[in-house]
């Protein structure tokens, strides 16, 4: 990092970071504001990158893109949930999906071409990844997931934030949203946790599947 370039916990003098945590506070929609640049820079990037697929080469691997900020109060439940005492400090550090990204993609060998352009990315530093593609989660969740740093130029320094990255196809991203209403804050059967594993399979092979129809055109 170079001198003027600082990381969220050090930017004091754009927020009072060592306080405590209030959801209706100035010094929480300042950082809500820092991470919502964050997504702006990235989202361009991705953008450019759309653009460049669908006006210079052959495919686009991109299906489309969405975006969010976690709200104060889901930001506040999951540190409640790891008994995270709720400090703006404890905020920037431990919780790294409070700017979320999803790249959709058509085709499962989409997302690891993706996967390779952000690590080509030379101003993004990825700090996690969790490949649920090649390793899929025991309740049958599939999903790439990286954090990345990105880099957000203020007048007098340029700060790095973290922004979670959840790449996936269509068919991953349909289970996932309809998995996620039907468990979310409910406490399922385990017949239909099974169910839901089941049809988690279901899709990884129709992914298989759609890939080889791909690669066999
Ligand atoms: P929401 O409401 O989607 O934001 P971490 O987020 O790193 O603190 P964890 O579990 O170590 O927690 O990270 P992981 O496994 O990378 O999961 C983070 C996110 O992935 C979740 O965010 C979900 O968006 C998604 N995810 C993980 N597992 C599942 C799953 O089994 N089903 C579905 N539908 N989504 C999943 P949040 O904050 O839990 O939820």
């Amino acid at each position: 990092m170079e001198e003027n370039e600082t990381d969220l916990m050090q930017a004091a003098n754009i927020i009072k970071i060592e306080g405590k945590l209030d959801k209706k506070a100035n010094d929480f929609e300042k950082i809500m504001l820092i991470y919502k640049s964050a997504m702006k820079v990235l989202k361009t990037k991705f953008d450019i990158l759309n653009e460049e697929f669908d006006n210079f080469c052959e495919y686009n691997p991109i299906d489309h893109i969405t975006e969010r900020i976690k709200s104060p109060d889901s930001i506040i439940e999951k540190m409640t949930k790891r008994e995270l005492e709720l400090t703006y400090k404890n905020l920037v550090e431990q919780i790294n999906d409070i700017a979320g990204m999803r790249i959709i993609c058509s085709f499962k060998d989409d997302i690891f071409k993706i996967v390779d352009i952000i690590e080509n990315f030379q101003d993004i530093e990825i700090i996690e990844r969790k490949d649920y593609i090649t390793n899929p989660k025991q309740s049958g969740y599939s999903s790439y997931h990286m954090v990345v740093k990105v880099p957000v130029t203020f007048t007098d320094k340029t700060i790095y934030v973290k922004v979670e990255l959840q790449i996936r196809t269509v068919a991953m991203d349909f289970w996932a949203s309809l998995e996620h209403k039907l468990k979310y804050k409910k406490n399922i059967s385990k017949k239909a946790s099974k169910d839901l594993i089941s049809a988690a399979k279901t899709i990884a092979k129709l992914d298989d599947k759609m890939m080889q129809i791909k690669l066999n055109i």
